[in-house]
């Protein structure tokens, strides 16, 4: 083989080696991307629809998130909604009841740092920013009890962050419920 024959030789074998790698990496890309589209439509992972703003310096005082209003709510019109105020390092209430099989919508903020929370194995999952409010609507499909964690690093107390959640039998989350007043399985 001559020395040309042979650069044009190692020349080739270099182009087919790349190739490989931009088919390696396209499938990665691709696969990816099925992902993001899987886990999109499949568990309606999706980024907050909009920007909604509240006052840190307040939100304790006067408004949505004061104490008293804090816990599950149900509506006039039987929708539930949970609100929530998650702080170094603790969320409140610490123990929240839902009903199962029910669209429940969470509201939830933060006082201090930025906090999240994931309820067990359910695609309950947001950040908590302070000055903005985390809402989603979301389904329990199972009765029971499940951990909500805080799942972004808030300090040197995060690891003791949690709280519970109890999924209810319709029924039996509505014999609970009473107008205007707001639902938690906080022990008093
Ligand atoms: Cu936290």
């Amino acid at each position: 083989m001559s020395t040309l024959e042979s650069v044009h030789g190692s020349e080739a074998v270099a182009i087919a080696a790349e190739q490989r790698w931009a088919w390696v990496v396209g499938a990665i890309v691709a696969l990816l991307v099925a992902m993001m589209i899987i886990t999109g439509l499949h568990w309606a992972a999706m980024p907050p629809s909009r920007v909604e703003t509240v006052d840190v310096k307040t939100l304790h005082v006067k408004g949505e998130f004061v104490e008293s209003n804090l816990g599950t709510a149900v509506g006039p019109d039987g929708k539930v909604t949970v609100r929530l105020v998650a702080q170094q390092y603790s969320f409140q209430p610490q123990c929240i009841v839902v009903p199962v099989d029910t669209p429940v919508t969470f509201r939830a903020t933060s006082t201090d740092a930025i906090h999240g929370f994931i309820i067990g194995t359910t695609n309950a999952n947001t950040m908590l920013v302070p000055g903005f409010v985390s809402t989603f609507t979301t389904r329990f499909h199972k009765a029971g009890e499940s951990l909500m964690p805080c799942h972004e690093y808030c300090g040197t107390g995060h690891e003791a962050m949690w709280a519970r959640v109890q999924v209810l039998a319709a029924d039996d989350f509505m014999a609970r419920s009473r107008a205007g007043e707001r639902l938690s399985c906080v022990a008093r």
